[in-house]
């Protein structure tokens, strides 16, 4: 009986195996890869999921030309003059010389960030030319080699800080000031000797960042992309661990390392290296499974690919409910919307963004229960627009009406129910249809918008839900 026993035991552990090896995902044994599979579960993360929308601002001393050197247009991102054949490195080198932003006020900033609905700001502590927006000890090229002198960094933080705005701090680890940086990993004994130092310079300058400023959220890296860098994959690894260790909680997305067969992101394994995916930068999935089941942001750009300051913005800008539409299309599927702001060399934030935010802002006053601390539900996307979720809660974000007036809501088996449907604007109730069954046997509903109404901007409708269906019929089915 007992060797019986042992048979079908072994047996049924043989079948299973199969299986558990298929589910699993990771099957190389890797040093460096992701430190965890699935989503971070403590408070500073979830908080950070909840955001839904945030700002970052692009500053440094690019803003000065503003993509125009000597009456010539810079096609290229603003940021990214330097790189220009037309700019002379020298004169942009020393245009720190010149930085003295005189209407430069954080207050004023991070109150419009406040108005806008941000929830938290990711801000530039250096960008590729290597200038240090705070006086780091490290290198001359900072702030405090300026006219303005004082912490722009620093004031930043205390300002977004004191309108409950929390702050991560933007760091590119390309640093083209810097004489130790290089783009190819080092060859000779002394390339190895000048690249090190740079290494020891990048731990120093983020170790000085989480010293000074201990109330900041996570680090936002940029510029990892260098085979250099990726090369120093165990190094880099472990000056994380020593970052975290330092500033528990901290949030780094997945653009700081790579793996040690040099994937960056995702490991060899398919995980998600660090804590939110960074990959979708002026873009955004389409449906729920481009996501991998990960924490994601998405930094988008008000033209099509300027950061910093550029005094001639062309092509197509983005309008405030083109960007609203998107804000609502990322956190449905999980993730945070994150605008970008590009203030001029004198401190000013552009007068197109002040109107941007202030259109959003109004948006957001009515609608911000759509946004914060919602998710993903389970209900099929309809060409009006999009459901975000929270608990009992469905919010249907409409952007497009249909001609007939009817939403329809197709809700899988087993899914949700809706109850009450009211608009969130003033809570005047609107009535739902029941509409039968789909061949999927989903069931359909539709919420019927009255004539009368003729909103000219992007509408929020929510419905009280019962959490799970208790239906059960089912159609028979022709076959095709
Ligand atoms: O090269 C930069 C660019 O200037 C900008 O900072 C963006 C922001 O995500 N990041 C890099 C391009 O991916």
């Amino acid at each position: 009986m007992k060797k019986n026993l042992f048979v079908i035991t072994l047996l049924s552990l043989l079948i299973a195996m199969p299986v558990q090896a298929q589910n699993r995902r990771s099957s190389i044994a890797l040093k460096h890869g992701a430190h965890r599979v699935g989503k971070r579960t403590d408070a500073e993360m979830q908080r950070w999921r909840e955001h839904g929308l945030g700002q970052f601002i692009h500053w440094g001393i690019y803003a000065i030309p503003g993509g125009l050197w000597e009456g010539k247009y810079y096609p290229g991102a603003a940021e990214w003059i330097r790189s220009w054949k037309e700019m002379p490195k020298d004169a942009y080198d020393n245009l720190y010389k010149q930085f003295n932003p005189k209407n430069f006020d954080a207050k004023k900033w991070a109150k419009q960030a406040k108005d806008m609905g941000a929830n938290y700001m990711i801000f530039t502590t250096k960008h590729h030319d290597g200038f240090c927006l705070w006086p780091s000890k490290y290198t001359d090229y900072t702030i405090a080699n300026s006219p303005y002198k004082k912490d722009i960094v620093g004031q930043v933080i205390d300002a977004y800080t004191k309108e409950g705005i929390d702050v991560h701090l933007y760091f590119s680890i390309i640093d083209w000031n810097h004489k130790g940086y290089r783009s190819s990993p080092p060859v000779t004994t002394q390339d190895s000797i000048t690249y090190n130092q740079f290494k020891e310079f990048t731990r120093n300058q983020l170790i000085e960042l989480l010293t000074n400023y201990p109330s900041i959220k996570g680090l936002w890296f940029d510029g990892s992309w260098d085979k250099a860098w990726i090369n120093e994959a165990p190094w880099v690894d472990e000056l994380g661990n020593e970052l975290r260790t330092m500033h528990p909680g901290l949030i780094i997305g997945s653009r700081f390392r790579s793996d040690e067969f040099g994937k960056r992101h995702y490991d060899t394994n398919g995980d998600l290296i660090d804590d939110y995916d960074q990959t979708w930068e002026r873009d955004l999935p389409n449906s729920i499974e481009d996501l991998n089941g990960v924490d994601w942001d998405c930094v988008m750009t008000v033209p099509e690919n300027q950061w910093g300051y550029h005094s001639e913005w062309r092509g197509h800008i983005k309008s405030s409910y083109e960007l609203i539409e998107m804000m609502v299309k990322a956190v449905s599927l999980n993730g945070n919307f994150v605008i970008n702001f590009g203030p001029d060399g004198l401190g000013n934030i552009r007068p197109e963004e002040t109107k941007l935010t202030k259109e959003i802002g109004e948006w957001m006053k009515i609608n911000h229960g759509a946004i914060y601390g919602t998710s993903y539900t389970d209900i099929k996307k309809q060409d009006w627009g999009y459901f975000t979720r929270k608990g009992n809660k469905v919010y249907m974000c409409v952007f497009n009406v249909p001609l007939n007036g009817r939403l329809r809501i197709e809700s899988p088996k087993g899914g949700i129910k809706p109850l009450k449907a009211a608009f969130l604007s003033n809570q005047q109730e609107v009535e739902i249809q029941s509409a039968g069954r789909n061949k999927k046997n989903s069931s359909l509903y539709d919420v019927v918008i009255p004539e009368s109404y003729q909103p000219a901007e992007p509408f929020v409708i929510v419905l009280d839900i019962d959490e799970i269906s208790k239906e059960t019929g089912e159609y028979q089915q022709a076959k095709i």
